[in-house]
């Protein structure tokens, strides 16, 4: 373990530090963010009803919108000038959502994620192979710093390029990957292809995450990389990954949440009431030692349920498979998508109507999405296209063929996602859901 004395701190004890921790963050919160001010006098409570972490359900939730709502920095409890770091995640729409650290933030977000490469197998001296995405997303600085902490070595390659990462897989013989279970399941299935055998590599430990996978796609894993695979989860709003792993001994078992840091509760998604261990339900964080952007109640739409382990090396409790989300945010490649971001960049363009229909397939291991847009009737005038014209013409035709580049680049830009577009006639995208046009259309399972 990385941090004994915490990880197995016992159940009462972490408790009060909570308690202390919550009271702190609450009072913080309500003197220094406006919005918490509000929401704490919309739900009637002041700072002193929270006497401990058994008073967490009154608080009100926080949600994806708030962030929205408060672009960029409406969240903050201390000045721009005393951050260190400022990442983003998907937003609902054009805007991007913010997330902010202080040197101690990411202090404790280094600390979070040795713990998890240590419970994943990880030891010092080991070299971690670090596939997740650099950037703006937390994925891949997150892990590149908390895997310094703990004494490994860190190649920082990122994704894509597959060639590549197995030529520096076999030569620099690392012991630990991390990247998302699809891109692990890719490179196995390029080893494969190349015919290259599991002995050219010295790869022990997977640590996946930040798209959900099932105990099939482990098992394919495991045996195409010859590695142990664990789960790693988490989400830029609470700190990025790291928020909870499952440990190497215990596979199969749930994550440990490292509840010291993020208190979580699962709660009903249609009356938000608090649910029992052992429920599904709405998986929501609250920050305890956040200090940048700490979030109350943050709503992650994530299903899953909660239970104590006994059996378990560490006392934190578990979260389960995430089993869905209550919202429509897709996840591609472990990129969160929402259909809304899509409506945005569509809405700048004139030539367009308001009726589209996102398409997600997987073929092989690869998630691919491709949106359908119905052009505007005053477009089809102009361009004499006329009420009808054919998926040919949408390649033949100068019009046609410009704007769906022009589209495909602008989504590429603005989202950072290939999203592949097609055309179609004003009225002409099939209708199901009793002539209504559903949004999106997800088709991998
Ligand atoms: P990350 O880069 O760590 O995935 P994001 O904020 O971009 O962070 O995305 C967070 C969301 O990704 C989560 O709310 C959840 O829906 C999904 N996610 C992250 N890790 C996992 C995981 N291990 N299993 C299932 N879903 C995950
Ligand atoms: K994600």
């Amino acid at each position: 373990m990385y941090n004994k004395k915490i990880e197995t701190l016992p159940i009462d004890e972490l408790r009060k530090l909570q308690s202390e921790r919550l009271i702190k963050q609450v009072n913080t919160l309500y003197k220094k963010v406006p919005f918490y001010q509000k929401a704490f006098q919309k739900h009637n409570i002041e700072p002193a009803d929270i006497r401990s972490i058994e008073d967490i359900h009154k608080l009100p939730f926080t949600y994806k919108t708030d962030l929205r709502d408060q672009y960029p920095f409406g969240f903050l409890t201390l000045p721009e000038s005393d951050l260190a770091r400022i990442h983003c995640s998907s937003g609902t729409t054009g805007k991007p959502t913010v997330v902010a650290y202080t040197k101690n933030d990411l202090d404790i977000f280094s600390e979070v994620i040795a713990r998890s490469l240590t419970a994943a197998g990880a030891k010092p001296g080991m070299k971690l192979h670090n596939a997740y995405g650099y950037g703006l997303f937390t994925g891949g600085i997150g892990m590149h710093y908390g895997a310094e902490k703990m004494g490994m070595s860190v190649i920082p390659i990122s994704g894509g390029m597959t060639d590549r990462q197995i030529r520096l897989l076999v030569d620099f013989q690392s012991e630990v990957i991390c990247c998302t279970p699809s891109y692990a399941q890719t490179i196995a299935f390029e080893l494969k292809k190349q015919g290259i055998p599991l002995s050219k590599l010295n790869l022990k430990y997977a640590v996946l995450g930040a798209e959900p996978w099932t105990d099939a796609i482990r098992a394919e894993i495991e045996e195409g990389l010859g590695v142990k695979a664990t789960n790693i989860y988490g989400l830029s709003e609470i700190i990025g990954p790291g928020v909870s792993q499952e440990s190497v001994n215990e596979q199969g078992k749930g994550s440990y949440i490292w509840e010291d840091h993020f208190y979580p509760e699962i709660v009903d998604k249609h009356t938000g009431k608090p649910l029992p261990h052992g429920e599904e339900g709405v998986l929501v964080f609250t920050t305890l030692t956040k200090e940048a952007m700490p979030l109350l109640r943050y709503y992650t739409n994530d299903i899953c349920s909660l239970y104590y382990d006994d059996s378990g090396e560490r006392t934190h409790v578990k979260m389960g498979q995430i089993k869905g989300r209550a919202d429509d945010m897709l996840i591609i490649r472990g990129v969160n998508l929402f259909h809304t971001q899509v409506e945005e960049v569509f809405k700048a363009f004139e030539e367009l109507s308001v009726n589209y229909q996102l398409e997600v397939t997987r073929k092989g291991v690869m998630d691919n999405v491709e949106v359908k847009v119905e052009t505007s009737e005053d477009f089809q005038k102009a361009t004499l296209l006329g009420e009808h014209y054919t998926k040919e013409d949408c390649t033949t035709n100068e019009n046609l063929a410009r704007l769906t580049k022009q589209l495909e680049r602008k989504i590429k830009n603005n989202i950072g996602l290939s999203i592949k577009v097609s055309l179609y006639p004003y009225g002409a995208i099939p209708k199901s859901n009793g002539g209504k046009l559903s949004r999106v259309l997800d088709l991998r399972n």
